[in-house]
């Protein structure tokens, strides 16, 4: 894409789908959702037609090995989060035009158009190969279900599809010493179909059209990936699994499969896009598809996170290839990520800002989570957010500066004009000076912005309430009225027109705060053409009463979030070891009172509306007799039938969910609650004691 100028007049801009499994924290803001924000409101601001989509991905491993962890379905977990995620954008003022969700029916039926459409056209490989199996668990292991050594760079927590350390797209055949994430043993290999995106096959056309054509457009961090996997040569990639949450593979033979999450998670910007199209009554296609005239064909742009540049920069864009009625990506600004207080963010581990925590402790105070975070963002290199920078950034910029010099020339003007912009008859050299450096800055943030660096347009943002500051503090209205009042009314006219530009360059940043700074200048909001103009305040044009634009961060808040942090850490050490405390001592007649006995699994059930219960029918040799018992989350009732238990036999009996349990199955408990029965090695004679 040509750098000076936004060539194209109309736009289609994704953010990364965030898997609905989780809350959003500021790592996500700050990989993929501020940098698209701004560039989308500043494209706006110059009067494209722009599509900005996104929305929550609800398939994939990510979302059914939560539900498993929470003891729920896939299905309550999407819906929870897909709300709270939808929220916390909203609040954030990420300016979506809509916000879907990839378990709609309008995204399974694009996504099955897709698979057929490629089907048709033959460019699938079908092969039945040998592929990880987790006998306890009855699932074929792919994707997060199973994690081993990363071939590449040795990481040993590599997923089955991707190692999220270097970034290697890998199957899980490369993983070394795999281990199913499920039961935590080694697979075994099982014959199963898939349909395969012939990545090999693509590969001198992904050379031209991304080695060669896209050299000096995409940045170097994202070209380097992408020149590294082409170099050692691409595998095709399955795009069917085995697996019973997702789209349904669209064939007659492959009943039970799914579309891999990464197939139909990209064709969701689609459906979003085809969503809005319905519900606005727009024409999705002039956003997608090639044009007649390619002139017309819309700039796809993708931000995301460096862990997804494989997918955006290789897979989706040889589906798109394949497929051959869309446009293809112009640009894929992947940022690298963001660390917190000298660590990596963690879900897992708690490490993390979440959003809806900072919103119950900062309300209102989105734009100051979103100015720091612009001012970090990892756009060339990882980098770190800490609470004493943030508070030193709110602090010593937002407040210091920014704030202090649209609130004096507010109060100033309200204090000796009734809050009226006064006339300027002569401009002197510095009125001019500062006047004319609006015009430079304005052009300096935009070419910024155009090229993805809006920490460098943030800067420059920044620079220009730095130099009202200046020329305030240079002219000294508040000694000169003393003398001069003409000469006060120009010094405010001037401020004056520089909080005005400070607004109007505000907007793609800090949306909040431009909103609040219109009213209180009491004029509409302008777009970018008014950047840069030194009279957007006429003679005569009455102001709004000031309010603060904003507080400084105190030192209790700062360490308010340090200590949750370390709290965090702290819970998280506890529970990885926390082995039950020993009990207190009992004497030998209590231990002889208690009756275990070695006995045998004859019938098993699940016990209805009820996810943790089986039923037990139990041969202890004494009789045969039922027991109720918390296992149905670790063992199927038909694996555990024939099996040897130890059963505590005079336990008095006791009634479950309406069943009289009569004793007690002894089970091992691991610090992460995972359940073992506990039997004898041998084979021996239900009755047989246990002491
Ligand atoms: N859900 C992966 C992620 O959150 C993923 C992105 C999909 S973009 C089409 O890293
Ligand atoms: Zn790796």
């Amino acid at each position: 894409m040509d750098k000076k100028t936004l060539p194209f007049k109309r736009y289609t801009v994704t953010s990364a789908l965030p898997y609905a499994n989780g809350p959003l924290h500021i790592g996500h803001l700050a990989g993929a959702y501020i940098p698209a924000d701004i560039f989308v409101r500043f494209l706006r601001l110059n009067s494209k037609d722009v599509v900005y989509v996104c929305g929550s991905d609800e398939h994939g491993a990510a979302i059914t090995i939560k539900a498993k962890k929470e003891g729920t379905t896939p299905r309550a977990i999407i819906d929870q989060y897909h709300a709270q995620i939808k929220a916390s954008f909203e609040q954030f003022g990420i300016s979506f035009d809509i916000y879907h969700r990839t378990s709609e029916q309008i995204h399974h039926e694009l996504s099955q158009e897709f698979f057929l459409n490629l089907y048709e056209k033959g460019e699938f490989v079908e092969q039945v190969s040998e592929q990880y199996y987790d006998e306890e668990f009855h699932q074929f292991l792919a994707d997060r279900y199973i994690v081993g050594t990363c071939p590449n760079c040795k990481n040993e927590g590599a997923y089955g599809d991707q190692c999220e350390k270097c970034g290697t797209s890998l199957n899980p055949t490369d993983l070394i010493n795999p281990i199913s994430t499920l039961s935590g043993k080694p697979p075994v290999l099982r014959e199963t179909k898939h349909w395969y995106l012939p990545l090999d096959k693509y590969q001198p056309w992904l050379e031209k059209w991304l080695l060669e054509g896209k050299k000096d457009v995409l940045k170097p961090n994202v070209y380097g990936q992408c020149r590294s996997w082409l170099k050692s040569g691409l595998q095709p990639r399955s795009m069917t699994r085995d697996l019973d949450w997702g789209v349904d593979v669209p064939l007659e033979e492959a009943k039970g499969k799914k579309l891999y999450v990464w197939l139909d998670a990209p064709i969701g910007y689609i459906s979003a896009t085809k969503q809005w199209a319905l519900d606005t009554g727009g024409d999705w296609e002039k956003y997608w598809k090639q044009q007649a005239d390619p002139a017309e064909n819309a700039c796809l742009i993708h931000f995301i996170g460096k862990d997804n540049i494989v997918f955006h920069c290789i897979t989706f864009p040889s589906i798109l290839h394949a497929h051959g009625d869309y446009i293809l990506p112009e640009n894929v600004p992947a940022n690298e990520f963001l660390n917190l207080e000298g660590d990596k963010l963690s879900t897992s581990r708690n490490h993390a800002v979440w959003l809806h925590e900072y919103l119950d402790d900062f309300p209102g105070k989105q734009d100051e989570l979103r100015y720091v975070l612009t001012s970090i963002l990892p756009e060339t290199a990882d980098s770190e957010f800490t609470w004493r920078d943030f508070q030193a950034r709110v602090n010593n910029e937002l407040v210091a500066i920014f704030g202090n010099f649209v609130n004096r020339v507010l109060v100033l003007s309200h204090k000796y004009f009734d809050g009226k912009v006064m006339p300027v008859k002569n401009l002197l050299d510095e009125d001019r000076f500062a006047l004319s450096e609006l015009g430079r800055h304005a052009g300096l943030i935009a070419e910024a912005v155009r090229e993805f660096r809006f920490r460098e347009g943030l800067a420059q943002f920044m620079n220009v309430a730095r130099l009202g500051n200046k020329y305030l503090a240079d002219a000294e209205p508040w000694k000169l009225i003393k003398t001069d009042e003409e000469r006060v009314g120009a010094v405010l006219n001037v401020g004056l027109q520089i909080a005005a530009n400070l607004a109007v360059m505000a907007q793609p940043f800090l949306p909040h705060t431009a909103k609040r700074m219109f009213e209180m200048l009491n004029f509409a909001s302008r777009d970018w053409t008014s950047a840069g103009n030194g009279q957007l305040l006429e003679a005569g044009h009455q102001l709004d009463a000031p309010q603060l634009l904003f507080e400084k961060i105190t030192d209790e808040q700062v360490e308010a979030q340090l200590s949750r942090l370390s709290k965090a850490k702290e819970s998280m050490a506890n529970a990885s070891n926390q082995v039950a405390e020993a009990k207190d001592n009992i004497g030998f007649e209590d231990f002889i009172k208690v009756d275990i006995r070695a006995g045998k699994i004859l019938a098993a059930e699940k016990v209805a509306k009820t996810k943790k219960l089986l039923k037990l029918t139990i041969d202890t040799g004494v009789d045969q007799r039922t027991v109720v018992s918390g296992i149905a989350e670790f063992f199927s009732p038909e694996e555990i039938v024939g099996r040897q238990v130890s059963i505590l036999v005079n336990l008095e009996p006791r009634e479950i969910k309406g069943i009289l349990s009569q004793g007690m199955i002894l089970m091992a408990e691991d610090t992460n609650g995972r359940l073992d029965f506990v039997a004898p090695q041998s084979e021996v004679q239900p009755g047989a004691v246990i002491r």
